[in-house]
C-alpha cells in the first residue's frame, strides 16, 4: 500500500502533481483545500468559518481539519491502494495526529515528497492562478502571509518525517511533466 504526502509551499504544485500520481498509481486523493473550498462553496456552517482563516492567510484550525480527516482517510484506505495526502499535515500537531490515526488503523504513511520551488516562482504562479481562480487567498497581500505561515508552520513537517527517514526532497521548478518524472522516480522505489 502506498500511502503518499504531498507537501510544499503555496502555488508548490501540490494539487497539479497529486492529480497525475493519483492516475498513474491509482491511489485516492485528499485534499484539505478542497474539501474547505467546497464547504466554502456550500456556504455551510463550517465553510464560513474555514474562510474567515483562509481569506487572511491563515491556516485553519487544526480540530476542524482533523474532524474532517479522520473519517475520510479510515473511508479511502479501506479496499484502495493507497492515498494521497494533499495539503495535509500543515503543521507538526497534525502530522503527530496523523500517525496516531494511522497507527490506529494499521497503516503508514510511505512517504512524504516535498516539493521545493524558488520564492519568486511561486508568487508568479500564485499570482496567475488568482487572474482566474476566484480564491479568497490568491492576492498579494494573502500570498505573503501564506508564504510566512509555510516557513514558520509547515517547514518543520518535513523534519518530521526526515527524522523517520520518510522524507524526499524533489525539485519542484520545470515543467509539470518534468517534475512529474522526478516524482515517479522516488514512488518506484517504494513499490
Ligand atoms: P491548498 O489548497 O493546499 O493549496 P495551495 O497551497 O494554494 O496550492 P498547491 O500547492 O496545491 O498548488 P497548485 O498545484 O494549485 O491550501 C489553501 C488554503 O487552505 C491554505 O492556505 C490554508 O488556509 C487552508 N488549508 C489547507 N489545508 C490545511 C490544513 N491541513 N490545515 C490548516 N489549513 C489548511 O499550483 C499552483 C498554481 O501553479 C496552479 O495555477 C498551477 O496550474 C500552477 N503550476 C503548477 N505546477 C506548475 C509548473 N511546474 N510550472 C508552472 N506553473 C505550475
Amino acid at each position: 500500500m502506498l500511502n503518499i504526502i504531498i507537501c510544499g509551499a503555496p502555488g508548490s504544485g501540490k494539487g497539479t502533481q497529486s492529480d497525475l500520481i493519483v492516475e498513474k498509481y491509482t491511489l485516492k486523493h485528499l485534499s484539505t483545500g478542497d474539501l474547505l473550498r467546497e464547504e466554502i462553496a456550500k456556504k455551510s456552517d463550517l465553510g464560513v468559518e474555514a474562510e474567515s482563516y483562509i481569506s487572511k492567510g491563515n491556516l485553519v484550525p487544526d480540530k476542524m481539519i482533523l474532524d474532517i480527516l479522520s473519517n475520510a482517510i479510515d473511508e479511502q484506505t479501506k479496499n484502495s491502494k493507497g492515498i494521497i495526502l494533499d495539503g495535509f499535515p500543515r503543521n507538526v500537531a497534525q502530522a503527530e495526529a496523523l500517525e496516531a490515526l494511522m497507527m490506529k488503523l494499521n497503516k503508514e504513511i510511505t512517504i512524504l515528497i516535498d516539493l521545493n520551488v524558488d520564492h519568486q516562482e511561486l508568487i508568479s504562479r500564485l499570482l496567475k492562478r488568482g487572474e482566474t481562480s476566484g480564491r479568497c487567498d490568491d492576492n498579494m497581500e494573502t500570498i505573503r502571509k501564506r508564504l510566512e505561515v509555510y516557513h514558520n508552520k509547515t517547514a518543520p513537517v518535513s523534519d518530521f518525517y526526515r527524522n523517520k527517514n520518510k522524507y524526499a526532497s524533489i525539485d519542484g521548478m520545470g515543467t509539470v511533466e518534468e517534475i512529474f518524472s522526478r516524482i515517479s522516480a522516488v514512488i518506484d522505489t517504494k513499490r
